[in-house]
């Protein structure tokens, strides 16, 4: 593959109640991404982090909009600005955009930045929706709203940081939803997505599923961004995240999806940017979810067995 991949360090731990998402960068880079993209072929340089305060510093509920209920909101904004800065540069260079989380809110700036010159179609791996907005969220956890920020629903309407107007509810594709709010669950089905839940997947198998959800996200896009939520697989395979929810997919489903991905990109050159998010290395052993990060985003780079 001709690509040349810059690792973007995001330890953002804003989002979520449990600490420990902010060492998720150095995790899976301590796994060896960045060896394991080169194994695979490609060229690799690294970023490093971008800086932001630590959480302890800050008062959770110090500058919440007047409406809702969104903790961080301002240190959220500030990161996601300058994400999306360096996502829209990198892909300008020609270079290809990796983000390592932190939490789930990066994924603001990953598509805010990803979207600025495309049409982009998004492909959420995740046990849940991340369609909140501070209005609608149970928990004021950011992590829970990034595609009701990009989509600019509520409150996020008026945030020129959070809307992707080239994200369009049409070409975004869910595998593998399992947990899901009611709010949230009342808007998918008044809305464009395309949703396949850990159903889906049973009953159809994951790599039918992961082709359909290609098909939607490259379906009149120019391009489209991968956002892998490492709770979207079994906490028995996957258990350092900070939301774990059993009945999630297998090692082998999630790399046969992730392998979709790339021979797709290898098809028509449609991936335009990724993150990898919720790696909490303090709940984990040995290391071993980092590693499976690592190993997936190799996948999706065009890494094989033989
Ligand atoms: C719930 C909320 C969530 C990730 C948990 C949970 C959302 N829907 N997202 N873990 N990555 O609080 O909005
Ligand atoms: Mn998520
Ligand atoms: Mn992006
Ligand atoms: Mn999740």
């Amino acid at each position: 593959m001709d690509r040349t991949v810059r690792i973007i360090g995001a330890p953002m731990d804003y989002g979520a109640n449990r600490r420990g998402v902010d060492m998720g960068p150095s995790a899976i880079r301590y796994a060896g991404v960045a060896e394991r993209l080169e194994s695979a072929g490609l060229a690799v340089t690294d970023a490093g982090d971008l800086q932001m305060p630590r959480a302890e510093e800050r008062d959770p509920e110090a500058n919440q909009p007047n409406r809702g209920d969104a903790k961080f909101l301002r240190e959220v904004e500030d990161v996601s600005r300058r994400l999306a800065r360096e996502v829209d540069e990198t892909i300008r260079e020609g270079v290809f955009p990796l983000v390592l989380g932190g939490d789930h809110s990066i994924a603001i700036g990953s598509m805010n930045g990803s979207a600025r010159d495309a049409d982009l179609g998004v492909v959420w791996f995740d046990a849940h929706a991340d369609l909140n907005t501070p209005e609608t969220s149970p928990s004021g956890n950011v992590h829970g709203m990034p595609l009701g920020a990009a989509l600019g629903r509520g409150i996020f309407g008026e945030m020129d940081w959070a809307r992707a107007p080239r994200v369009r509810e049409e070409s975004i594709a869910y595998v593998g939803l399992r947990s899901i709010d009611d709010r949230e669950r009342e808007r998918i089905r008044e809305s464009d997505i395309t949703s396949f839940t850990m159903s889906d997947i049973d009953s159809r198998g994951i790599t039918t599923v992961v082709e359909e959800a290609l098909d939607v996200a490259t379906t009149g896009t120019d391009g489209i961004h991968v956002s892998l939520d490492l709770d979207w697989l079994d906490p028995k395979t996957a258990p350092g995240v900070g939301t774990p929810v059993r009945g999630g997919v297998t090692y082998r489903e999630a790399h046969s999806a992730l392998e979709a991905v790339s021979t797709r990109h290898a098809e028509t050159g449609v991936l335009r940017s990724m993150d990898v998010v919720e790696v909490n290395p303090i709940l984990d052993e040995a290391n071993e979810t980092a590693t499976l990060a690592a190993e997936l985003t190799a996948s999706a780079f065009g890494k094989r067995i033989l």
